[in-house]
């Protein structure tokens, strides 16, 4: 055992699971604690390893005895059971900052409001075509730690949410990537916006001179806040408007990255990934990768043959002449403004959910110019009629996907598209964003 020291695990979904697997490995005394149900798969990876577990309560008696909690990323810090944590101060840290204290692996870690996953998928996949040995994780995939403790790399590409980042004390990415700030999650943070952009930039309070910052000089919010933050890795920006000495931009239609005098050029034609967001989010990947001196022919070919990702602005099926888009991951404002920003016929948009706390007047204008219609999906629509009846000619509520999808195919017509683009999250009327994004698929396909 170790040092005799307990931990347990607050939450047993994939990062619980992850971290108590690796928490056995390391010679801890293991407990797993779940507030509601815990899934079959997750049950089994216990059962096999006799972790000891309980599910539908939080038992204080011996939670509180724990040396050490890890804190699922879904549990807010209103949980009345973090509360008597804190005042016990027992020490709560992330499955990301545990993983962390047990691998050596050079960590490159992207965190954002949008384009996390993308950035984050986009450079594992040119490592590993660079031959790299690494590893995908984070807020994507299997758990960080479950890959630490069964098949530690010597790289690892990670999608770092705020809440992961919460809760992390000594984690230093060797490379960190922030693609941008916009408001998304206010609910978790006393809905003040600071407290999140705070959290964001957490990802570099531990790096240092010899560490990379990589961020978007075109993002007001990362510029104006880049200097209130005490940070000593060496920043390498990118940006579309500007040309840059060290960095990555865009010139005469060309995608260019300069580090360390090297010069990276390609046509963004070429690239697989379209859309002005997409080049952002391969102008950061294609930065980090330069940085782990990958040959610059490896990253074109990487840029060139990468697969665009479910649920991202996914071409589903054009209908009579309709053609249908799958957005459904856009779960804030900003992420529908730059899937309206690159349409080019008439839209008729699917639009609504959960809203966390959504300032809509930043999609006004491009809804005025390109939306012929809204289908409210959602239980409340009323902030979405109060934002949008006087911009559009035709807005409708819906309660189901099918529902949804009929009526957008009916007020659609041929050299028109329907784009599913929520702007909201989907925890209403579905599982989760990929529940809603396959709903919306299947129905399109049963047209
Ligand atoms: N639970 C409690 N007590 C509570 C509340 C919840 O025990 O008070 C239990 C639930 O019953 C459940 C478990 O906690 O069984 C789930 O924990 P979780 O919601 O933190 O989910 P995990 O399965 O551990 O997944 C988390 C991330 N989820 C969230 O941040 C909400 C996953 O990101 C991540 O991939 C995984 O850790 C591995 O690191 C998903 C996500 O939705 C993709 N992320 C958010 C996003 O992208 O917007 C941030
Ligand atoms: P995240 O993991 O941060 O949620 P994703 O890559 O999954 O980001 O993309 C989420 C949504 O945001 C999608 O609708 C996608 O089209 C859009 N998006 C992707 N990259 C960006 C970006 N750099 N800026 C704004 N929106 C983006």
């Amino acid at each position: 055992m170790n040092n005799n020291r307990n931990i347990v695990l607050l939450g047993s979904g994939e990062s619980g699971v992850g971290a108590a697997i690796l928490a056995q490995k390391q010679g801890y005394g293991v407990f797993v604690s779940d507030f509601g149900t815990i899934k079959e798969v997750y049950k089994l990876e216990l059962n096999k390893r006799n972790i000891e577990f309980e599910e539908g309560q939080h038992s204080e008696e011996k939670i509180l005895a724990a040396d050490i909690i890890i804190k699922s990323p879904g549990i807010p810090d209103k949980a009345p059971i973090i509360k008597k944590i804190k005042e016990k101060q027992i020490e709560i840290i992330s499955e990301i900052e545990f993983a962390y204290r047990f691998t050596k692996a050079k960590i490159i870690a992207i965190t954002g409001s949008n384009g996390k996953t993308t950035t984050t998928s986009l450079v594992y996949h040119i490592l590993k075509n660079a031959g790299l040995n690494v590893g995908l994780g984070g807020n994507i995939g299997d758990s960080f730690a479950k890959q630490v403790a069964e098949e530690d790399k010597e790289y690892f590409v990670l999608e770092i949410s705020s809440f992961q980042l919460d809760n992390c004390t000594t984690f230093k990415p060797h490379i960190a990537i922030l693609t941008n700030i916009t408001e998304d999650h206010l609910d978790r943070y006393d809905y003040k916006f600071e407290n999140y952009i705070s959290s964001k930039f957490s990802i570099a309070k531990n790096q240092t001179e010899d560490d990379f910052f990589i961020y978007c000089l075109d993002d007001e919010v990362s510029k104006k806040y880049l200097n209130q933050f005490d940070i000593k890795a060496k920043l390498i920006p990118f940006s579309y408007y500007q040309k840059l000495e060290e960095g990555g931009y865009i010139e005469d239609k060309n995608l260019i990255i300069n580090i360390n005098k090297n010069k990276f050029t390609m046509p963004t034609n070429e690239l697989a990934l379209q859309g002005i967001h997409n080049t952002y989010n391969s102008l950061a990947a294609g930065i980090g990768a330069k940085l782990f001196n990958v040959r610059n022919e490896k990253i074109r070919d990487s840029f060139q043959d990468f697969k665009s990702l479910e649920h991202r602005l996914e071409f589903v099926a054009t209908v009579k002449g309709v053609d249908f888009i799958n957005d459904s991951k856009a779960t804030n404002v900003n992420s529908t403004w730059y899937a309206l920003e690159s349409m080019i016929k008439p839209t008729v948009l699917i639009l609504g959910g959960v809203d966390k706390g959504n300032d809509y007047t930043l999609i006004k204008d491009l809804v005025k110019e390109k939306v012929k219609a809204i289908i409210c999906l959602g239980k409340d629509n009323e902030a979405l009629h109060q934002a949008f009846a006087n911009e559009v000619g035709y807005i409708v509520d819906t309660q189901s996907m099918e529902q949804a999808v009929n009526m957008a195919y009916n007020i659609a017509e041929k050299e028109e598209v329907v784009l599913l683009s929520p702007c909201c999250a989907s925890f209403d009327l579905f599982e989760n964003y990929e529940d809603r994004g396959r709903q919306f698929k299947r129905n399109v396909l049963n047209l």
